[in-house]
């Protein structure tokens, strides 16, 4: 970090904040207003909350003079994406009571609520919390919710895996009481003497920090856009360790270059007892040589670029005090999820349901949140959220096997995945009325597209061919876009950046295929593509490949891709 530069206004609020109190009890109380200042609204996101508006209402009430009509999103952190039938019913209960009577499963299989008024924003989080869940670290400036690779009829290498993803997200979870003092009546903390955040230090990162840990062959987790990923090899039927992946994301902004996605490099081998350890030294790696000037400029992944993989390597093996293995060889098929039934060698079921937009809601002709009500009250195994989301009933004893499947038909869930694989391969993220940051729709726009597009694939006999595409509202990248074969990046009202090309497993970076394309030409743009790709593809040749073979777009050589040829054996000598 340059000395000269100074450091971005979000690092003064946390040096003052006296580790994330602020004046958030303050604000919480001030019931003249629904919103809370500029900086409590910066540190309640490490508390797993944010601050936002209906933006459908905003002309409106700007018209009537009113106060936006202001409500707060909050984040449950869900490590490995694993809730049980308990946790389940408190997430609907509070879902209804408190929130919009909707759950979303987000992409990091997390759930997230909206629309909480202020006044039952403690309430709520408190409730959380009894129900032996929490919100803090879901959002901020540290290490966020642990992904895993959530298929339970892998049970034995399964169980192992989540422990890790549950050991490195609560060694990586911040001390302050602040938590406990603000939302859960803790007793006040006294003097900030007594506090320490042994990891994060007072300013914690700069930047948020996202880790993963993929079971191969499926990349679910899409490990290439994480800062940290470890990639389970398994031998001879036994876990014995992880590949180590770093420096992957995904934010962009429009019109500046210098902020792009980056594909994460595979830079070595870790055994399972080393892995909490690698993953505290690579966050301690980001905290000290992260840039804290520019938060445009402040994610792990251009630390990595920044210094290169190699450097990044050396580091890590530095404050390891060891080194890392040399990688060994793994490969991923696909980063999708694999829907409806799987029995597994114990006699148990596990059922994926696509879940459209991750929005679990009832409407008149689909009571899904009232079904998986219902469910949950007799489930006896567990729920487990993927990271394209959506649901899987898991572990389903033969016992109440058909107690359910009765109910899957009662309120129509039991066919949620006989969709086009096109369509039970989309992502999009939550995008209008409630992110603030979103310039275009996304998860209320793209399942009409998606029928649009399903008429392309219908008359080209596709219906079952997987292609990945994917939407957000704005270039973050929330739904991870820039590695579908088809993605769309919010530009303004109505208007995508198309991109085209990206690998089906998540490993390669798609490319601009034409830009603020409105969306009604969407169809007729993609259209002749996809219909070549029915007539001339290869022999198993994926759509995002095709795109790059016949010229649509070129491959991209940015980031992992690079990277990732530069053998393991170099970069340990670097
Ligand atoms: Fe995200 C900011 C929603 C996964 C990159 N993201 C936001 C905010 C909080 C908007 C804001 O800052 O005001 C969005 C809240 C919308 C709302 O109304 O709920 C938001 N992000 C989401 C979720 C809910 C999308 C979804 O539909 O599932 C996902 C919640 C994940 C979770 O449970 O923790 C979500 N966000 C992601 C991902 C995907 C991932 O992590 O695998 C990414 C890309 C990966 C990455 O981080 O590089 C992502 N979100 C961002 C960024 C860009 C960060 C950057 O590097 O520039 C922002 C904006 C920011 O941080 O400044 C952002
Ligand atoms: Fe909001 Fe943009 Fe993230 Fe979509 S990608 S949720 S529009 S920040």
């Amino acid at each position: 970090m340059s000395e000269e530069k100074k450091l971005s206004a979000n690092e003064y609020i946390k040096i003052d904040s006296n580790y994330l109190r602020g004046t958030i009890q303050e604000g919480l109380a001030d019931l003249s207003t629904g919103s809370m200042s500029a900086d409590d609204q910066q540190l309640l996101k490490f508390h797993g909350t944010y601050q936002q508006d209906d933006r459908d209402l905003r002309a409106d009430r700007r018209k009537h003079k009113l106060e936006k009509a202001y409500s707060f999103m909050i984040r449950i952190r869900v490590p490995g994406g694993v809730a049980t039938p308990a946790q389940w019913l408190e997430t609907d209960r509070l879902a209804t009571q408190f929130a919009n009577h909707t759950i979303k499963l987000t992409t990091r299989q997390a759930f997230q609520f909206h629309g909480i008024i202020k006044s039952n924003l403690k309430r709520t989080i408190k409730e959380i919390n009894q129900c032996a869940m929490d919100t803090i670290a879901a959002c901020g400036d540290v290490n966020r919710n642990v992904m895993c690779n959530p298929n339970p009829y892998l049970s034995e290498i399964h169980a192992k895996v989540l422990k890790v993803a549950q050991g490195i997200s609560d060694h990586l979870t911040p001390q302050t009481r602040a938590y406990h003092e603000i939302w859960l009546d803790g007793e006040k903390v006294e003097s900030s003497e007594e506090e320490v955040e042994p990891i994060y230090g007072k300013t914690y990162l700069p930047r948020k920090f996202k880790i993963t840990i993929a079971v191969p062959p499926s990349n679910d987790v899409d490990i290439y856009a994480n800062c940290l990923s470890f990639i389970a090899i398994v031998e001879n039927g036994s876990l014995v360790g992880f590949n180590v992946a770093v420096g992957g994301g995904m934010g962009s902004s429009h019109n500046n270059e210098k902020t792009y996605p980056r594909i994460a490099d595979v830079i070595g081998f870790c055994t399972v007892d080393q892995v909490v350890d690698v993953a505290e030294k690579t966050v301690l790696v980001q905290r000290d040589f992260g840039d804290r000037t520019d938060r445009k400029h402040s994610r792990f992944k251009y630390t990595v670029d920044d210094h290169g993989p190699a450097w990044i390597l050396a580091k890590i093996n530095e404050y390891l005090g060891y080194e890392l293995g040399l990688v060994r060889p793994f490969a991923f098929e696909d980063n999708g999820d694999r829907f409806g039934w799987v029995d597994d060698a114990n006699g148990n079921s596990h059922l994926t349901l696509f879940i459209q937009g991750g929005r679990v809601l009832d409407t008149p002709a689909y009571p899904l949140l009232t079904g998986l009500r219902e469910i949950a009250k007799i489930h006896d195994g567990d729920f487990r959220l993927t990271a394209n989301q959506n649901l899987i009933i898991a572990n389903i004893s033969p016992a109440k096997r058909p107690e359910i499947e009765k109910l899957l038909k009662q309120y129509g869930i039991k066919d949620s995945h006989l969709k086009s694989a096109l369509r039970l391969n989309s992502l999009a993220c939550v995008a209008l009325p409630t992110c603030g940051l979103s310039l275009a729709e996304a998860e209320r726009y793209l399942p009409d597209l998606l029928t649009e597009l399903e008429e392309v694939i219908e008359e080209n006999g596709l219906r079952h061919d997987a292609i990945t595409i994917r939407m957000t509202g704005c270039p973050n990248g929330c739904a991870r876009p820039y590695i579908a074969e088809i993605g769309f990046v919010g530009r303004a009202p109505g208007k995508y950046n198309v991109y085209l090309g990206g690998g089906f497993a998540g490993q390669r970076l798609s490319k601009l295929y034409r830009e603020s394309v409105p969306d009604t030409e969407i169809k007729s743009l993609l259209a002749p593509i996809i219909s070549r790709y029915a007539k001339e593809r290869e022999n198993g040749e994926r759509f995002g490949d095709f795109c790059i073979r016949t010229g649509y777009v070129a491959a991209t050589i940015q980031g992992g891709d690079f990277h990732q040829n530069i053998k393991p054996e170099a970069l340990k000598k670097a």
